[in-house]
């Protein structure tokens, strides 16, 4: 990737006032967490509605929540990683700042986000499947599969979106508003193929936005990138915000 680029980048990011940064499971990557759709990824063998679906949850809870508490195990060791960390200190740099993840591994908190947009719900929270109680579970491993709600004893599930479900709508609309109005929308590490999350990109070219994306392959959003960093989001992030700091 060249120098080219970056400065690009960081000229469009210099004088931004919005700025939105939209992320996906490329940026835990470097921390060790296996994103979904690359080489060795965890749709990879499996089928997706068997493991993250309301259906594959009803026909089989103790096989949904084995890769549940699969992917808490493996979070649980990893680290944020400097993309991570950059993201988090932009909160301060900008006079609005927003970000919104699909991740559900709780690294952008663990670098320091506040408020962040968790579109896709959290590794790190369960709910009742009968009285909708929900309650953050750090707890690796889980105690007993499945947990049981101490409201009301009736079985818990982990607190993610699946497929064919609805993301929080308060949050997608603090999503979609930042889209709307940002200056510039930096997106990292989603191969932006799942919707309505991936409409946020659309929203935001549409609305003007400069965007920036980071992201070693081109993503199905690529043609609406300004800008492409074509590398890992732990490298290109500090040279960005290195860029930054010297203006
Ligand atoms: C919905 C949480 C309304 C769980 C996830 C049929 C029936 C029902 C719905 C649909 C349907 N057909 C289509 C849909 C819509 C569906 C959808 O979009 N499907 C896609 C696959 C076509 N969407 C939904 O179902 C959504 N709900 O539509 O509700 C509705 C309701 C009823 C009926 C109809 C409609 C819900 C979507 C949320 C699903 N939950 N996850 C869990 O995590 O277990 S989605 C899952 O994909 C993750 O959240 C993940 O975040 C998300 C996106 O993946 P990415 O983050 O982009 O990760 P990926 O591996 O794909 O890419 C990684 C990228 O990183 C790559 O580009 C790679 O190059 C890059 N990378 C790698 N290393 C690095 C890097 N980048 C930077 N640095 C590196 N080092
Ligand atoms: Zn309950």
């Amino acid at each position: 990737m060249h120098d080219v680029e970056i400065s690009r980048a960081v000229e469009i990011l210099r004088p931004a006032r919005r700025v939105l940064a939209f992320t996906g499971a490329g940026v835990s990557a470097e921390s060790g967490v296996a994103t979904f759709r690359g080489a060795g990824g965890l749709w990879e063998g499996r089928s997706i509605e068997e493991v993250a679906s309301p259906e594959g949850f009803r026909a089989d809870p103790i096989k949904v929540w084995r890769f549940y508490e699969e992917r808490r195990r493996n979070v649980a060791r990893a680290r944020p990683n400097p993309a991570h960390t950059v993201l988090a200190t932009w909160q301060d740099r900008f006079e609005r700042y927003t970000l919104a993840t699909q991740n559900v591994d709780g690294l952008h908190q663990a670098a320091g986000s506040r408020d962040v947009l968790e579109l896709h719900g959290s590794l790190w929270r369960v709910r009742c499947v009968s009285c909708g109680t929900e309650r953050d579970d750090l707890l690796v491993p889980l105690p007993q599969l499945p947990p049981l709600c101490a409201v009301c004893g009736a079985m818990e599930r982990i607190a993610v979106v699946w497929f064919g479900e609805f993301l929080p709508p308060d949050v997608m609309a603090a999503a979609q508003a930042a889209a709307e109005t940002c200056d510039v929308l930096v997106v990292v590490g989603t191969s932006a193929v799942v919707y309505p999350a991936a409409g946020l990109v659309g929203i935001a070219a549409e609305a003007g936005a400069k965007v920036i994306e980071v992201n070693p392959e081109a993503s199905a959003l690529a043609h609406l990138a300004d800008v492409t960093l074509r590398a890992p989001a732990g490298e290109v992030l500090p040279l960005l915000d290195a860029g930054l700091r010297e203006g």
